[in-house]
């Protein structure tokens, strides 16, 4: 009985024994499949990195001389480099991925299983490409006519119409500008605009999305993103009705009843800004303390011969006193940072541009001398603080943690110079008043860039997800952009508009096919990164009062510096909340940061708006914009309902 036992136990270890001899072998080639899995990422990856360079070499040649020849020559790079990666895709899809131990590869391979718009047919990338440079060219061409002198038309939106909507203070100049600039820029491109989400949406498919909504969103890594997106602005919205309703007021004292009415949207070309993105044009005129702290910072850097080079040597000086990286040579020989005066036709929206070779950065910014300039020049290095950061990195990972951290970390910077007590030790500030009513005029002005974008920033690719999704069709293009804008901004058109009308591709992300919600994030999530960074200075401790967020100055802190660093090091290698809690501690977005900075102009104006009775919010604009087709549409189709989700009403 015993020897049965015995024998029966051999049999069954023999039987194991074959099984582990088994599995191990399974192992072994498991790991020998990862092993020659790391190597062809190795290759695969430096591959990339040449491809990169290269398309990026032609693709600025063509934004920084609107050529026909520059075009057909960033046209075919497009298209061979698109074959060659479709070539590698099929090579990187042999590999089973998703079984590798290493999650750091299984990530590399994650990201490169995406093919992005290579995975189109050759005639249909074609189409794609060519209706997105036709949109950036007309864009780029576009001109309107000068007010007073009729007979010249040759006025771009950078400097020109930029200037008047700065400047000027004659509404009908203002309606005359506003019009001509959308139907030049806007309408002209409908067609393309068709054609691109066509084309966009059959790559989104091929990619496995079921459109490019879904593929924009996937970029976030987060599952209930858009729930997130609208909780963030259900708790910034209450601060945005009390600055709209007090702008209100004053734009009506100003242009009259006939003009702006006292409950209705505000019309958006008296704002200061073409797109009514940002409201800190109209500052002067609408402040709350007249005689209180004034920040006029264009008059002094003008003043004070600011040029383009001392804007960016100035912000280069701010990121090498937090211990981060100075500008490379080869960045101040390349960039283009003033608009070439040669007549040519180049792309003028600031832009910040890594060429893959770990030496070649460069900015293109058709700067003028303006206080939004002095900003969007601390912007943009950003960027490039950013590539210089992850440039060790492989290539896969030379992104921004999120979009939306991209768009964050000279903004961050920003934050500290607009602060009166940078901007006195720079000099362009005599006095830094530590009264309450001079911090309310400063938090007001921040809040004209900063809370008043939030909605723009929000909407703009809500907007588009609904046209990539089909909800919005060429049909209704104009008018469900202008549901959005009322609804979220508060503001309507000029005059009244129809489909013949394109409006939304006069901003240039829409002509130029850039996402555009990593804004709306980038203005959540600096704030958290400034008040972080703010701690970690000593410059800030939450709860105690006598030290303002809004007058924190991290100019020359180290540690702030290295914590911001260890950040932006890490490029997209990890989730974005990884790299998040590296330099907050948290790992969500949140709107704490940005209302503890305001806070104290919310009281203000919650009290000042009861004070003169506004009416807080909107009733609904009288200025046409939908056919009463399109709205019993709307109602039928759910319109309302899905706007709901997003407006969390
Ligand atoms: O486009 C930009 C930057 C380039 S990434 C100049 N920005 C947005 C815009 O101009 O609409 C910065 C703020 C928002
Ligand atoms: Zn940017």
């Amino acid at each position: 009985m015993m020897l049965k036992i015995l024998g029966e136990l051999a049999l069954l270890g023999a039987i194991a024994s074959v099984f582990i001899v088994a599995a191990q072998g399974r192992a072994q080639e498991r790991a020998a499949e990862e092993n020659s899995g790391r190597e062809y990422m190795r290759s695969l990856d430096e591959i990339m990195g040449k491809a990169k360079n290269k398309l990026t070499l032609a693709a600025w040649a063509y934004e920084s001389n609107i050529t026909k020849y520059n075009e057909d020559k960033y046209l075919q790079t497009s298209l061979d480099i698109a074959e060659e990666e479709k070539e590698y895709w099929k090579e990187t899809m042999t590999y089973l991925w998703h079984e590798f131990y290493d999650e750091d590869l299984k990530r590399m391979f994650k990201k490169y299983s995406v093919l992005g718009t290579s995975a189109l047919p050759e005639d249909l990338n074609q189409r794609l490409i060519q209706a997105i440079n036709n949109m950036k060219a007309t864009y780029a061409k576009a001109t309107i006519c000068d007010f007073k002198d009729p007979s010249k038309c040759d006025l771009t939106i950078e400097p020109s119409v930029t200037n008047i909507f700065a400047k000027s203070q004659d509404a009908e100049e203002l309606k005359q500008a506003w019009l001509q600039w959308h139907e030049a820029a806007g309408a002209a491109s409908k067609g393309n605009f068709t054609e691109y989400v066509e084309m966009y949406n059959e790559a989104a498919k091929l990619n496995g999305f079921d459109n490019v909504a879904q593929w924009w969103l996937s970029e976030y890594e987060t599952s209930d993103i858009e729930d997130q997106l609208a909780n963030l602005w259900s708790r910034v919205k209450p601060l945005y009705e009390q600055i709209h309703a007090y702008v209100r007021r004053h734009l009506r004292e100003k242009y009259g009843e006939d003009v702006v009415s006292a409950k209705g949207p505000i019309p958006a070309h008296l704002l200061g800004n073409i797109w009514a993105q940002t409201w800190n044009n109209i500052e002067q005129f609408t402040k709350p303390f007249p005689n209180k702290l004034d920040i006029d910072v264009t008059d002094a850097l003008v003043k004070q011969n600011y040029t383009a080079l001392k804007f960016f040597q100035t912000a280069e000086d701010f990121f090498k006193s937090l211990n981060l990286s100075g500008m490379p040579d080869l960045f101040w020989d390349r960039s283009i940072i003033e608009k070439p005066d040669d007549g040519r036709d180049m792309v003028c929206h600031a832009s910040a541009w890594d060429f893959f070779d770990r030496e070649d950065f460069r900015i293109k910014q058709c700067t003028s001398i303006t206080s939004d300039f002095f900003t969007t020049t601390h912007h943009e290095m950003g960027h490039i603080q950013y590539y210089l950061q992850y440039k060790d990195q492989p290539v896969v990972y030379r992104q921004g943690a999120n979009p939306g951290f991209h768009e964050a970390v000279g903004d961050v910077i920003a934050l500290s110079v607009a602060t009166p007590k940078h901007l006195k030790l720079m000099g362009l500030l005599e006095d830094d008043p530590e009264d309450k009513e001079s911090n309310i005029n400063q938090l007001y002005k921040m809040g004209l860039q900063k809370i008043v974008f939030l909605p723009f920033g929000y909407l703009l690719d809500i907007y588009r997800y609904g046209v990539f999704r089909g909800t919005t069709t060429p049909n209704d293009y104009n008018c469900h952009f202008w549901q959005l804008r009322e609804s979220f901004q508060g503001i309507e058109p000029p005059t009244t508009r129809t489909e013949n009308d394109f409006d939304p591709a006069a901003k240039y992300h829409v002509s130029a096919d850039v996402e555009y919600m990593r804004y709306y994030i980038s203005y959540i999530i600096q704030f958290q990164f400034h008040r972080s960074m703010c701690q970690l200075a000593g410059e800030y401790t939450p709860g105690d009062s006598s030290k303002l967020l809004s007058n924190c100055d991290v100019y020359n802190n180290t540690a702030a510096g290295n914590a911001l660093q260890n950040m932006l090091k890490l490029g997209s290698s990890k989730p974005w909340p990884d790299a998040m809690e590296v330099l907050t501690g948290q790992r969500n977005m949140d709107a704490s940061g940005v209302m503890e900075y305001f806070q104290p102009l919310y009281d203000w104006l919650k009290e000042e708006n009861a004070r003169t009775g506004e009416y807080i919010g909107w009733e609904p604009s009288t200025v046409q914009y939908c056919t009463q087709e399109q709205r019993s549409f709307m109602d039928q189709t759910g319109f309302k309902e899905r706007l709901a989700k997003y407006l969390k009403n």
